[in-house]
């Protein structure tokens, strides 16, 4: 475990709410719970709960956005997620979060994502490269600090419209020169239709924005199928694929984010043993492992590579090779991809 801490790591499927401290949620429900707009015992037996459906996660998502979304907690919770996953040796990070208007609080999409880029610029345990123009990184004292480079993707939630989907599209062009390069697709998947995004989707990939889909996460083989044709630049999870929509993508090779506990907690895998890693990893298919949301799982990226060395006896070869490999699935420029790189490169020399 301490080894796969040390190792450097690209975490390519990562959401914002899904990845608060459980600290941070019962400190943000007690505050609530004193001023009578929650019941904090029932919120934190919600939190505590390990095993939860898909169905019961999305329920926890509705709970958590309470506890959240108002600007400032927006801010401390990405400032934290940041810091959090750099204290583990994430050297790039791919943060999603869905942008949330709420009139009462005077919150756009834009606001709620003003916030997010507060809590950034307020990460003080490492630099932040999030520019595509890129950080100066500072010299002190002949040594170079810690450094992670941040990425956002802006999630449509599968509860919106097309006009709000189209919304978000519009703000990620906007927030391009902040690091924003891509969109997700994602919320509860029994939820909406694929026809009501594909507009926005179609949209944003004209403008040269990167698209990855959550696709199969339940067993819809005619949406799984339109997504595959679609030919998105990554898809997350595809847990529930037929044998003609696996072999559709494999022959597309898009890249897969897995997300191994998400999976087996949600119960989309039934166990770990059957997990479609392995297929995916002897075809050597393009793929990354992720935390998914590292606070509702109790999970951490070190924990997930662990977790695949484990169950697929990988040695520490093959880890680093799989963390190095993700590089390749990027969205941002070739210059980081260099960086990176040359990051590992030089991790290689002080790992044994
Ligand atoms: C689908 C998921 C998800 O955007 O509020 N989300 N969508 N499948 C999953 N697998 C378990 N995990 C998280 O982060 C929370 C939101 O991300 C999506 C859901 O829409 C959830 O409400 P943000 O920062």
């Amino acid at each position: 475990m301490e080894w796969c801490v040390s190792m450097p790591k690209v975490e390519l499927h990562a959401h914002l709410n899904g990845s608060v401290r459980n600290s941070t949620l019962f400190e943000l429900a007690r505050v609530l719970g004193e001023k009578g707009v929650i019941v904090f015992s029932d919120v934190e037996n919600v939190i505590m709960k390990d095993d939860r459906t898909l169905h019961e996660v999305f329920k926890l998502f509705d709970l958590i956005h309470i506890l959240t979304t108002d600007h400032s907690t927006i801010t401390r919770i990405t400032k934290e997620v940041i810091e959090d996953f750099a204290s583990e040796n994430v050297v790039y990070l791919e943060l999603r979060t869905t942008p949330k208007r709420n009139d009462s609080i005077g919150m756009s999409k834009r606001s709620y994502m003003d916030a997010v880029m507060e809590g950034l610029r307020a990460v003080s345990s490492v630099d932040v490269d999030y520019c595509p123009t890129g950080l100066k990184t500072d010299t002190v004292n002949g040594t170079t600090r810690k450094k992670i480079y941040v990425r956002f993707l802006l999630s449509i939630d599968r509860r919106e419209s097309t006009e709000a989907a189209m919304e978000t599209v519009k703000l990620a062009l906007e927030m391009r020169d902040l690091g924003v390069v891509g969109i997700d697709l994602s919320g509860n998947p029994i939820v909406g239709n694929w026809a009501t995004f594909l507009p926005a989707l179609k949209f944003a990939r004209e403008q040269g924005l990167y698209i990855t889909l959550h696709c199969g996460e339940v067993p819809n083989q005619e949406e799984i199928k339109a997504m595959i044709d679609f030919l998105p630049h990554r898809i997350g999870h595809a847990c529930c694929f037929d044998m003609e929509n696996w072999r559709r993508l494999k022959s597309a090779k898009i890249p897969v984010e897995i997300c191994l506990t998400s999976n087996i907690r949600t119960e989309t895998i039934s166990s770990i043993d059957i997990h479609h890693f392995v297929d995916l990893y002897k075809a050597k298919h393009p793929l990354a492992l992720c935390t998914d949301d590292f606070g509702v799982f109790s999970t951490s990226l070190s924990r997930e590579y662990g977790l695949a060395a484990s169950a697929f006896s990988l040695g520490k070869t093959e880890m680093f090779q799989l963390a190095e490999n993700a590089i390749d699935f990027i969205f941002a420029d070739d210059g980081v991809k260099e960086d990176l790189r040359a990051t590992f490169e030089a991790a290689v020399e002080k790992l044994d």
